[in-house]
């Protein structure tokens, strides 16, 4: 990996934006590197939860600017259909928990990825722009769908029409992210978070996110049939006996992902 860090830590994989002189702009090679730790991610069983972040001042300003520039760049609808496209549907879709610690300004393509993961924790000094409309471009990675759900229909055209930079505190109040950290703490009480959700039963946390994204396209009654299958599913397994026993017990559950 040549545009990223990627590290393994108990149940938890580190994904680290590694391009800190361009504040993790991307550019093709590093989209395949994203790419390659997410296929690895999905294909191992023991890894339970995905941590992203990036390296030095910023999460990621999105695309690189001097690739588009390039003649010798990709195709603009080749950025998005073998890059961002697919790396924001692999986070959606991933049958784990996919943290984003915001450490600071999330851009364009940036920003949508951070909110394409299940959980979003920004340090108090990170901010958060669209800054697609003042180049000249729609929000994409995913950004016309996931604004308004998160944030309702005004406030998605507000942000992705003027661009300005929210900070993180506003982010956290419009319910665009989970929460604000403190940043002298923010890699520890992000990567606890991250810890936190390790040590749950991986198979719960996985019918969670997929019944959550299910209720995008369902009814009331839909959404009450995807409970019921996936509650039966959590409830033929060992680590629902482990949790109910443990409470019981009045000890710390073990859970193995059976
Ligand atoms: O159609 C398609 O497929 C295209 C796909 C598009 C997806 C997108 O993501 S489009 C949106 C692309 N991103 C942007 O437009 C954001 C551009 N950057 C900014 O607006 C600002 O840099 C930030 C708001 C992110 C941060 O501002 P600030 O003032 O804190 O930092 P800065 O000084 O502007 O940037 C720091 C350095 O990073 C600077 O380099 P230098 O001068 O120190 O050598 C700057 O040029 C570089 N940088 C920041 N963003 C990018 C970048 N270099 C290349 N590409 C960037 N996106």
């Amino acid at each position: 990996m040549n545009f990223l860090s990627f590290e393994r830590q108990g149940h938890i994989v580190r994904l680290t934006f590694n391009r800190p002189e361009v504040f993790n702009a991307m550019h093709t090679a590093m989209r395949r590197e994203v790419l390659e730790v997410l296929d690895t991610c999905a294909e191992d069983e023991s890894v339970r939860v995905v941590y992203i972040t990036g390296a030095g001042k910023a999460f990621c300003a999105g695309q690189d600017l001097q690739e588009i520039v390039d003649p010798n760049g990709p195709e603009l609808s080749d950025i998005l259909s073998k890059g961002y496209n697919p790396i924001v549907e692999k986070i959606r879709t991933l049958k784990k928990p996919v943290l984003a610690a915001v450490n600071g300004v999330a851009a364009g393509a940036g920003a949508n990825i951070a909110l394409a993961c299940d959980i979003t924790v920004a340090a108090e000094n990170a901010s958060f722009t669209q800054a697609f409309s003042k180049i000249g471009l729609i929000p994409d990675s995913g950004g016309t769908w996931t604004l308004p759900r998160l944030v309702g229909m005004q406030r998605a055209l507000g942000l992705a029409l003027f661009s300005e930079k929210i900070t993180a505190q506003e982010a956290e109040r419009l319910g665009l992210i989970w929460k604000v950290l403190p940043a002298d703490t923010f890699m520890e009480e992000s990567w606890r978070m991250a810890e936190v959700l390790s040590a749950l039963p991986p198979k719960a946390l996985e019918y969670t996110k997929i019944a959550m994204n299910a209720s995008w396209q369902n009814d009331f009654s839909a959404q009450l049939k995807v409970e019921d299958t996936y509650q039966t599913l959590a409830g033929q397994s060992d680590d629902y006996q482990e949790g109910v026993r443990a409470f019981l017990e009045k000890r710390k559950p073990v859970f193995t992902g059976r």
